[in-house]
Formats: structure tokens, C-alpha cells, sequence
């Protein structure tokens, strides 16, 4: 036990979690945002909010951007001004879902302008990319269809297959694209990238800088994603995760608070492959909004929330557990994984951050920094950012 505490301990260490510029902002349903005291106003205050995040919580040292809502002048200045606060700019988000033309579809769309259109906006993004020094470009594809006959579902995914190739074409040697996929919305009859396999095939088509992103909020309900996360480590294949939670649909709460058990899986899965380790190229990303709750102390809980369940996979006793698996002993195995489960693994977590001297609850910290305060009398005039802006 003390050799798996201290594995866990220099695993934990070692571990890091990417976290959204978009969760700094005024973010909502459809029904109201609400707005918050202190939100940032512009990219720039985004990056300093995330920079708290780390600052209380050591493990978050990079910040995706979305564009065109984190759109500046001048990148060279945001990296700089991120890196003077102690993170880094990380993937790039593309943004396909909102403009009028991109009504049936980007990539997919049957019109060639619209289609170069789309495309010409990730030659944008990598750009961006060579000035902040990201190395990820980061796709999610709103298309789809709503009613049954709409459109030609092969020849939609041939033009994908088409428009994909020309963004690949883009890269440079040590970027990655990340392709994303959702089961629904914003349309309801086929979206084009609806699931892992597809995303797959697309990438596997492209090449090895093409890599799957698993959002955990993209699939029907019941879906047994750690199975997703085994199978993609074993093809090698899983680049990404955007991290959060839902009860019914993309719901985007807090990663861990609605199924924490399910986030142990995941995790579980990870650790079983061998693949923590930062250099198996698996960004842990999350993506979230904070409706109702703080947005700051919100990153820093799901960041915690990562940390917990990722301790607690460590802790697994794998010798004991695929001892138990090899001799069939059912509920000797899944009492293997229910042991470490439901281990407190606080008190370790506290003793990483001790020793790599923080304090032992970020959350405290930042209620004790005085940022809250300090953001919500200096941020007056401007307009906040939202999670569209
Ligand atoms: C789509 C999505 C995707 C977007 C983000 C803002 O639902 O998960 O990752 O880029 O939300
Ligand atoms: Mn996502
Ligand atoms: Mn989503």
C-alpha cells in the first residue's frame, strides 16, 4: 500500500488538466444567462482567471481557446501575457455553428464556397496556433441533418472525408488535429459526426496527427464510455478529453459531480493503459460552463474532482485485481476496483499539494485570496464576456 501511495503520489504530480477560456464567461440555457460579478471582459482576463485556477490548484497550466470568441489582435501578446502568469495557451477550438451560411452544414455543406468558407477558418486557427504555440487544433462538427431524406447522408460524409483532408493538409509536423464527435444537437435526425466510430474512421483515413476528442457529455445515455476510452487507447487513437457532466443531455456541469463512480471508470481505464503519463499525448481537457455556481471556485472543484478520481485508479491493487480477474473470481475483482473506489484520497491529495507548497484545499485558497473581491470592484464597464463572445 505505502508503494502504491507513493506511484500515486509522483503520478499525481506529474499530472496536468487543460481548462476552457469559455468557462470564464457569462454562460447560460436558452432561457437566461446570468450574469456574474467580476467575469472576465475579455480574452485576456479570461487567461488571468484560469491562471488562478492553477495558481490554487497546481494542475492546470493551459488554457484552450475558442475562436472567433477569444479572437485579439495579437496572439503573441496573449501567449505573452499568459505565460507571464504561469500557464499556457493550449488547444484551439474552431467554431462551425455560428453563422448564418453554415445553416445545412460547414464541412459537409453542398455548396463548394461554403465547404472553403469553413475550411479557410481553420487555416485561421492554426495561425493562431503557431502564435500562441498550441499544438492541438481542436474540431467539433455542428453539421447534421434534421428530417429523414434532408440530404444525402454518403455524399455528406464524402464531402467531410474532402474538407478533412484539405484542414490536415494545414498542420504542421507537431500539431494534432482532435476531432470531436456528439450523438445530437444542434440537429436531431443525423449529426455527421454522431459517434467514436465515425470520428475514427475519419481520422484513420487522415493520418497519425489526426486523434479522437471524447467529450463525456456527447453520447446517449447509458453508454458505457470507458469501453469507448479502452478501445481508442488500444488503437492508439484517443488524442482528447473534454471533461464534464450530465443527467440528461449536454448538460456540461461539473465534471464528477453527477457520476463520480462513472469518472473513476474512465480514469480506471486510463491508468490500466499506462497512459497518465504526459507524454502518452492524452490532453485532459475539460469543457464547461458555470451557469449558477462561481466560475473560478467551479474550474478549481472539477479540477479537484479530475485529481480525486484519478488518486483513487492509482490506488487500485491491479496485482489483486487481475489476480481475481484470471481466476474468474467475480466479485473479488470488482471488489478490486469498489476498494479503491471508495478510499478517501483527500488527505493524499492535501500532501501533494503541501508538497509542492500550495495549500492543501485549493478552494479554501482562493476564498482566502481576496480575487473574488478584487476582480468583481476593479472589472466595472466593458462588456462581459459570454460563452458565445
Ligand atoms: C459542443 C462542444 C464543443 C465546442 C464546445 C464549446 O457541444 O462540446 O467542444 O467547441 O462545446
Ligand atoms: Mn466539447
Ligand atoms: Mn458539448
Amino acid at each position: 500500500m505505502t508503494d502504491l501511495r507513493a506511484a500515486a503520489l509522483q503520478a499525481l504530480r506529474a499530472q496536468t488538466i487543460e481548462i476552457p477560456s469559455w468557462a470564464f464567461g457569462n454562460s447560460g440555457t436558452r432561457f437566461k444567462v446570468f450574469g456574474a460579478p467580476g467575469v472576465a471582459r475579455d480574452p485576456f482576463e479570461k487567461i488571468a482567471d484560469a491562471a488562478q485556477v492553477h495558481a490554487c490548484t497546481g494542475a492546470a497550466p493551459r488554457v484552450s481557446l475558442h475562436i472567433p470568441w477569444d479572437r485579439v489582435e495579437d496572439y503573441g501578446k496573449l501567449a505573452a501575457h499568459a505565460a507571464d502568469l504561469g500557464v499556457a495557451i493550449g488547444a484551439i477550438n474552431s467554431n462551425l455553428f455560428q453563422d448564418d451560411e453554415y445553416r445545412l452544414g460547414s464541412l459537409t455543406h453542398a455548396d463548394t464556397a461554403i465547404r472553403d468558407k469553413a475550411i479557410a477558418h481553420h487555416a485561421e486557427c492554426v495561425e493562431v496556433m503557431r502564435a500562441t504555440g498550441s499544438t492541438d487544433l481542436k474540431l467539433w462538427l455542428p453539421d447534421g441533418t434534421n428530417y429523414a431524406g434532408q440530404d444525402d447522408l454518403r455524399a455528406r460524409q464524402d464531402r467531410l472525408a474532402d474538407s478533412l483532408q484539405q484542414i490536415y493538409a494545414l498542420l504542421d509536423p507537431g500539431h494534432r488535429l482532435l476531432i470531436e464527435y456528439k450523438i445530437y444537437e444542434p440537429y436531431f435526425y443525423a449529426m455527421d459526426i454522431p459517434d467514436w466510430g465515425t470520428s475514427l474512421v475519419h481520422c484513420l483515413a487522415l493520418g497519425d496527427q489526426a486523434q479522437v476528442v471524447l467529450d463525456t457529455g456527447h453520447h446517449a445515455p447509458s453508454t458505457n464510455i470507458e469501453f469507448i476510452v479502452m478501445q481508442l487507447l488500444r488503437v492508439g487513437r484517443l488524442g482528447a478529453f473534454d471533461f464534464n457532466s450530465r443527467y440528461y443531455g449536454d448538460d456540461d456541469l461539473i465534471v464528477g459531480s453527477a457520476d463520480p463512480f462513472q469518472l473513476f471508470r474512465i480514469m480506471n481505464e486510463i491508468v490500466e493503459a499506462d497512459a497518465l503519463r504526459p507524454d502518452s499525448g492524452i490532453n485532459f481537457m475539460l469543457d464547461q460552463c458555470h451557469n449558477i455556481e462561481p466560475k473560478i471556485p467551479g474550474q478549481i472543484r472539477s479540477v479537484t474532482n479530475v485529481q480525486e478520481a484519478t488518486a483513487k485508479a492509482l490506488l487500485v491493487d491491479r496485482e489483486a485485481l487481475h489476480a481475481a480477474q484470471q481466476a474468474g473470481d467475480v466479485l473479488g475483482a470488482h471488489g478490486a476496483l469498489n476498494d479503491a473506489f471508495a478510499t478517501d484520497v483527500r488527505p493524499l491529495l492535501a500532501e501533494l499539494r503541501e508538497s509542492a507548497g500550495l495549500a492543501p484545499d485549493p478552494y479554501r485558497a482562493y476564498a482566502a485570496s481576496g480575487y473574488a473581491d478584487r476582480i468583481a470592484a476593479e472589472r466595472t464597464g466593458g462588456t462581459p464576456a459570454s460563452w458565445g463572445a
